[in-house]
C-alpha cells in the first residue's frame, strides 16, 4: 500500500499488527494483545472525550496531580480507562502513568508481566473546553531485572519496543511504531476498527514552519531567542496548538519542528521524558526526524526519575539542524 487507502485493501490495526509480528521468527503474538488494548481504551476515551460537554466532564477535579497540574475530570476518566483495559493484559507487569505518582505493579516477571505501559492519559487536557484536539500517548519498555518497579523501568527511550500516540482531533487517528517505520490508523467510527491508511510514514523536509509557545520567547535562551529571531527573517511560518499531541502530528505530515524549551519557570523544560519526550522523539525518528534536548538526542537520556521533565526539539532532521547551527 503506498500512502492510499480504499475499502479494496482494508486493513484494521489487529490484523496489521499479527502479520507484522508473524515476520519475526519465534514471536508470540504477545504484542498484539498490548495494542488491542490500547485500541480499546482509546477508543472508549475517544468517545468520552466527543460527548465530554454533553456529560458534563468537562472542567478540572479541583486536585493537583504529581506534577502540580490541576486535574481535569477527564483526566482521571482516561487514566482509569487505560488502567483498566491494560491491567486486564497477561502480560504487562507495570503500569506507569503521568497522573500517578508511583507505578502500579501488576504481575512480576515471574508471573508473566514482560512489559511496562507508559502512558500520558490526556495529553492537552486543558484544551478540552473549547475542543480542541487532545490525545493520548503510549510508550511500551520490556522490563528488566533490577530493584524496584521504578528502577526496572528507568530505561533511556531507545529501549522502547513500541511508541504511539491517538489524536483525538477532526477523526481519531492511531500513530504506532514498533521500530520498524510509523504506521497512521483512523477510527472508522461505522465498523468500530482502527484502519491502516499510512505505512512507513516520512517526515517531509524543507517545511519552514516552527511550533513554540512564542509568548515565551523572553524567558527562552539567548540561543532559541536568536534561532527565532533568524527564523523571522527568513521567511519562516508558525503553527502552535499548545496540544502536544496535536501539534506533533502536524509536523509528522508536513514537516517542520515543534520545540519546548527550556524557560525561566520551568528550567528542566515542561515536557516529561518518560510519557511525551520518548514516544514522540522515537516516531519521528523512525519517520525519518530527530529528536534533541539541550543538544543531546532525547532518546538516549538516562532518566533519573519517572516524572522526569525535559527540553524537546522534535523535526525534520534540516529544522531541527536549523536550530542547532544557532546553539554552537
Ligand atoms: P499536559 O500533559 O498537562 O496536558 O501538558 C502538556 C501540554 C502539551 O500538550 C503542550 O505541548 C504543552 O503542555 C503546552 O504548554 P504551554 O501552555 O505552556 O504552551
Ligand atoms: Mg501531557
Amino acid at each position: 500500500m503506498d500512502n492510499s487507502w480504499t475499502q479494496d485493501n482494508l486493513e484494521s490495526l489487529q490484523s496489521h499488527i499479527l502479520s507484522e509480528e508473524q515476520k519475526h521468527p519465534g514471536a508470540t503474538g504477545e504484542f498484539t494483545w498490548i495494542v488491542s488494548a490500547i485500541s480499546l481504551a482509546t477508543k472508549a476515551i475517544g468517545n468520552k472525550v466527543r460527548c465530554a460537554r454533553i456529560q458534563d466532564v468537562i472542567g478540572d477535579v479541583g486536585s493537583i496531580n504529581v506534577q502540580g497540574e490541576s486535574q481535569q475530570k477527564l483526566d482521571i476518566i482516561a487514566n482509569t480507562i487505560i488502567m483498566h483495559c491494560l491491567g486486564n493484559r497477561d502480560n504487562v507487569g507495570v503500569l506507569a502513568s503521568e497522573e500517578n505518582e508511583t507505578p502500579v505493579l501488576l504481575r512480576s516477571r515471574a508471573e508473566g508481566g514482560r512489559y511496562a505501559v507508559l502512558f500520558d492519559p490526556l495529553d492537552g487536557s486543558s484544551n478540552l473546553d473549547v475542543s480542541v484536539g487532545v490525545g493520548t500517548i503510549f510508550s511500551v519498555l520490556r522490563l528488566e531485572d533490577g530493584g524496584s518497579r521504578e528502577e526496572a523501568i528507568l530505561q533511556p527511550g531507545f529501549k522502547q519496543v513500541a511508541a504511539g500516540y491517538v489524536l483525538y482531533g477532526s477523526s481519531t487517528v492511531l500513530v504506532l511504531t514498533t521500530g520498524n517505520g510509523v504506521d497512521m490508523f483512523v477510527l472508522d467510527q461505522a465498523i468500530g476498527s482502527f484502519v491502516l491508511v499510512s505505512k512507513k510514514l516520512k517526515i517531509p523536509s524543507g517545511n519552514k514552519t516552527y511550533s513554540t509557545n512564542e509568548a515565551y520567547t523572553e524567558k527562552y535562551s539567548e540561543e532559541i531567542r536568536n534561532y527565532l529571531s533568524w527564523a523571522h527573517k527568513n521567511g519562516y511560518s508558525s503553527r502552535y496548538i499548545g496540544s502536544m499531541v496535536a501539534d506533533v502530528h502536524r509536523v509528522l505530515l508536513k514537516g517542520g519542528v515543534f520545540l519546548y524549551p527550556t524557560t525561566t519557570d520551568n528550567p528542566e523544560g515542561k515536557l516529561r521524558l518518560m510519557y511525551e519526550a520518548n514516544p514522540m522523539a522515537m516516531i519521528i525518528e523512525q519517520a525519518g526526524g530527530k529528536g534533541v534536548c539541550c543538544g543531546e538526542r532525547i532518546l538516549d537520556v538516562v532518566p533519573s526519575g519517572l516524572h522526569q521533565r525535559t527540553s524537546v526539539i522534535l523535526g525534520s532532521t534540516d529544522q531541527v539542524d536549523a536550530i542547532l547551527e544557532h546553539t554552537k
